[in-house]
């Protein structure tokens, strides 16, 4: 069974009470559970990390290298500021989908920055929780492709 990290980034243990215009009302753990259920469905293992803290979301990176085929991966402000965390994707062979609640690039304009994209699958920004389902999708379809 392919496996998946769902990694979240910080101030995302806040969700629910946090900017509700911005974020929504759902909270992580809410969000963690819908993913459960779509990667039960689809037969895929799952493990859920969150932190507020750049070292623990580098170190989950690094052990993912070896627990995980892919990584779902919301960073939080650190997309728009992490040269390690670019370099911690970059370090490992494990594709690595981008996710924002919001649509970072219709906001100010330093979320418009991603130092993740460079080095993610790809991105997905604007869908609120189900974005995390869309990147499963988007890891389920590019682990069909490298089967083939
Ligand atoms: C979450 C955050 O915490 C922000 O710092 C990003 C992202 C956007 C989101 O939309 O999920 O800029």
């Amino acid at each position: 069974m392919p496996r998946a990290l769902i990694l979240n980034g910080p101030n995302l243990n806040r969700l629910g009470q946090r900017e509700p215009g911005v974020y929504g009302r759902v909270t992580l753990a809410e969000i963690e559970a819908l993913v459960r259920d779509h990667a039960a469905r689809h037969d895929v293992d799952i493990e859920t990390l969150q932190s507020n803290h750049e070292g623990a979301l580098i170190d989950a990176i690094h052990r993912a290298a070896d627990t995980a085929d892919g990584i779902v991966l919301n960073a939080g402000a650190y997309t728009h500021t992490s040269v390690a965390l670019h370099d911690a994707i970059a370090s490992v062979a494990v594709p690595v989908v981008e996710v924002h609640l919001s649509n970072i690039h219709a906001r100010e304009a330093f979320r418009h920055r991603s130092f993740i994209a460079p080095v993610a699958l790809g991105q997905i920004a604007g869908f609120g929780p189900q974005g995390y389902l869309l990147a499963l999708d988007a890891l389920r379809a590019h682990w069909a492709a490298s089967a083939t």
